[in-house]
């Protein structure tokens, strides 16, 4: 719009520039033509008089005067006229004139000394007139008086404006029409064809356009379509012989590493992009208030950790929600970033909440809702009418961002959680073509649990929108299969372990997620002893053993218990008091529900109590580091602990016992792990305890500290056998292959 005004706002001013003089001119020229014509006048009437008015001072006949006089009485631009004497003194004047007799009339005795007639514009009562005056001379060449008519000049100036009025109402007319012309003609032949382009663009980059429906414009912008055309079709060659070469590899590999996942992915989706959607972001930009620097963090979150080495194996794009307080000065005009920051692999696309809705969906269904529902912990579930009906929106606002970017042809779409239950439904509806994969990332309660939820049948038809839903372990898939049978109108496939609703079939597996088997490169690797070393300087632990938990500040966790069970073990084996120090991790979550808030003050207070219970000189049996520690700076305390505790309430899987696992290349340490925790399943050469039991952890501390050197080897060496073979990029492995063979089938 600036660019148009910037363009017309000068053709305007030379228009009324132009106009101006031209009315000008035109003013002047009327003038002068009326006022010719009224003195043409003037004279013509005033030597009509001369006769009757030399047979008037001859006959020396007033009354003859008077009647002349009045004569001009009723003429409208005529005022009136004046008969003087040969001294120049009035003898008869027009009535309605009578007042000119008062006026100064300094040039009467000139007029009566050269004998020449006088016309002249004069100031009469507030206007202006046209006074002409003729001498009366006989024929011995004496003046024997004068007559005068006066014209009224006022009708000259109402014709000038009239005049001025008609330019500018044609002024305003041009005016108008070349606004309109203009706007018109730039939207022919620039916003259209760039509306054109940009369309074009857009279908092309969606895979909707193929050589056969090339772009029609001929012009620069159709020439600069072609060429990326060009580039576009480069590219598609290049990715399906990268995609062959790809297939080629898979065969001969066997363990799962971030190049195999790669090779799979371009031999399985080929030219199909994967769409991951989740509400965390991986890459958050925030404002550190204490330097004032922006910084950009990795959230501590388990669906994070997992699945961005996925996308950096495979490209694609993850969309989530921007809830970093910088993340906006970070995006592009359509909300997307390429990261990791240091090296793009692949596109964060930023969906922004209002507080309403983050509260609505975020805090209040997702979290104080669906999560206590899922999870087993006691904690009662809530459900606000008005936070469901923002879940919806804001399921239904992830949607239309999701189908905005899917290509053409079969799109793999991969929702991550309990945050987006509706979502598959939503992008089915539009996109039937779509392969949609859900996974489950927490626990899939019991039928009689997931009854309470006064919205079961809009979640689980939502679910069941899916083609795909994935749950860590077999137990949480048996339980969706039960809830399906029992809370709505489908059929369950107990063979090919399906649920079938409206036609729709819907197929459930169990894939247990995992980290990455080495979660340290061999750079960061050898910087570990100067960390390590570091930190046992700062906290005094140079000649103690070692304990670790790493969590975020959730009910789940089981936190409470811990602190309680060390408590206990202090009590029980004083033995092993000053020797044995706990360090807790732990990095504040969902702090705006009152649930964690007061369960944050609540872990402060018991590790205050207990601390000061069993503290001695410089020693006190619990660290409690309550912040966000960057994966790499999580690394170094896994590395020098020697033995870790997970003791959550109820766990989908936990990371936190695998990545301890996957950091003990020296086969040093013990894990110490809840039996309710998904990951219990496959870490079966863990010691496992019932974190309810208070009196079992603290025996199981013991256990580990008194456990022979050779055994605690043993086990740590059978467990990282699991997660070495069983690891983040095999899981991934495992969904793609499930994924694209649903597409086959
Ligand atoms: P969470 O409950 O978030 O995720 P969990 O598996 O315990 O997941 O993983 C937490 C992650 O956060 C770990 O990678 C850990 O290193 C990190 N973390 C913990 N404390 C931290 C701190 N103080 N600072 C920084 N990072 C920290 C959900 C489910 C789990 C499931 C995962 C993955 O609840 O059951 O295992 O998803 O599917």
């Amino acid at each position: 719009m600036k660019k148009i005004l910037l363009f017309i706002l000068p053709i305007l001013f030379i228009v009324t520039a132009v106009f101006a003089a031209f009315g000008i001119i035109q003013a002047r020229f009327e003038e002068e033509r009326l006022m010719d014509d009224l003195k043409k006048k003037a004279r013509a009437i005033s030597e009509s008089m001369e006769l009757s008015v030399s047979h008037i001072f001859l006959d020396n006949d007033l009354k003859a005067a008077n009647r002349l006089v009045e004569s001009f009485q009723k003429r409208e631009r005529l005022q009136g006229c004046v008969i003087y004497d040969k001294d120049g003194r009035i003898l008869a004047i027009t009535e309605r004139i009578s007042d000119w007799k008062d006026k100064e009339k300094p040039y009467l005795n000139d007029i009566l000394v050269n004998k020449t007639p006088r016309g002249a514009l004069e100031k009469f009562r507030d206007y202006s007139v046209y006074s002409y005056i003729l001498p009366i001379i006989e024929d011995n060449g004496n003046v024997i008086g004068m007559t005068e008519v006066i014209y009224d000049t006022s009708y000259v100036f109402s014709i000038l404006t009239q005049l001025w009025k008609r330019i500018s109402a044609s002024l305003v007319i041009l005016l108008v029409f070349i606004i309109i012309i203009t706007f018109l003609i730039q939207r022919q032949i620039f916003i259209l064809p760039v509306k054109r382009l940009t369309e074009w663009f857009h279908h092309f980059q969606r895979g909707e356009i193929d050589s056969m429906h090339s772009i029609k414009d001929k012009g620069e912008l159709g020439k600069l379509a072609s060429e990326v055309e060009q580039i576009a079709l480069n590219l598609r060659i290049a990715r399906r012989t990268i995609s062959d070469e790809a297939s080629t590899r898979l065969q001969k590999e066997d363990t799962w590493t971030e190049a195999r996942l790669k090779n799979l992915v371009r031999a399985k989706l080929g030219e199909n992009a994967l769409f991951v959607v989740s509400n965390r972001e991986p890459y958050m930009h925030v404002v550190d208030d204490t330097i004032g620097i922006t910084k950009c963090i990795r959230p501590a979150s388990g669906v994070v950790t997992a699945i961005h080495p996925i996308l950096c194996a495979c490209g694609g794009m993850w969309i989530a929600h921007g809830a970093g307080n910088a993340d906006r000065k970070f995006v592009n005009s359509k909300d997307k970033l390429g990261v990791p920051p240091e090296d793009n692999r692949y596109i964060l696309k930023r969906i922004w909440l209002n507080k309403d809705e983050e509260d609505g969906y975020y805090y209040g269904f997702a979290n104080e809702g669906l999560w206590p529902l899922c999870h087993n912990t006691h904690t009662r579930p809530v459900f606000r009418e008005t936070d469901w009906e923002i879940y919806k929106k804001v399921n239904q606002k992830f949607a239309d961002s999701v189908l905005e970017e899917l290509p053409a042809k079969n799109p793999f779409v991969f929702i991550q959680d309990y945050h987006f239950t509706l979502l598959g439904r939503m992008i089915k509806e539009k996109r039937p073509d779509a392969t949609i994969a859900l996974f489950w990332h927490i626990p899939w309660p019991t039928p009689e649990s997931f009854l309470i939820c006064p919205y079961r049948e809009e979640i689980l038809d939502g679910m069941l929108g899916c083609d795909l839903i994935g749950f860590h372990v077999q137990n949480h898939c048996n339980n969706f299969l039960d809830t399906a049978n029992r809370l709505l109108e489908s059929r369950v496939d107990t063979e090919k372990f399906s649920v079938v609703r409206l036609d729709k079939e819907t197929f459930v597996r169990a894939f247990p997620i995992s980290v990455n088997g080495h979660i340290t490169s061999d750079v960061k690797e050898s910087n570990l002893p100067k960390q390590i070393e570091n930190i046992k300087k700062e906290f005094d632990l140079e000649d103690k053993i070692i304990g670790i938990g790493v969590d975020r500040i959730d009910y789940t966790k089981g936190i409470i218990e811990r602190v309680l069970a060390i408590d206990r073990f202090f009590e029980k084996y004083p033995q092993y008091r000053k020797k044995v120090v706990f360090m807790q991790l732990a990095a504040p979550s969902r702090v705006h529900i009152k649930r964690y808030h007061d369960l944050m003050s609540e872990i402060d207070e018991l590790v205050e109590k207990k601390n000061w219970k069993h503290m001695d000189g410089n020693w006190k049996p619990i660290i409690y580091l309550k912040k966000y520690f960057s994966p790499d700076e999580i690394t170094p305390f896994y590395k020098m602990a020697d033995f870790c505790i997970v003791s959550s309430l109820h766990d989908g899987m936990n990371l936190v016992a695998k990545e301890y696992v996957a950091a003990k290349k020296d086969l040093s340490g013990l894990l110490i792990l809840s039996q309710f925790t998904g990951a219990a399943r496959e870490l079966t050469s863990a010691i496992q305890f019932n974190p309810y039991a208070i009196e079992e952890l603290a025996d199981a501390i013991k256990f580990s500290l008194a456990m022979p050197l050779e055994e605690k080897r043993k086990r740590m060496k059978s467990m990282r056998k699991i997660i070495t073979e069983n690891n983040v990029y095999r899981w991934a492995g495992n969904i793609i292959t499930e994924l694209t063979s649903l597409k086959r089938a």
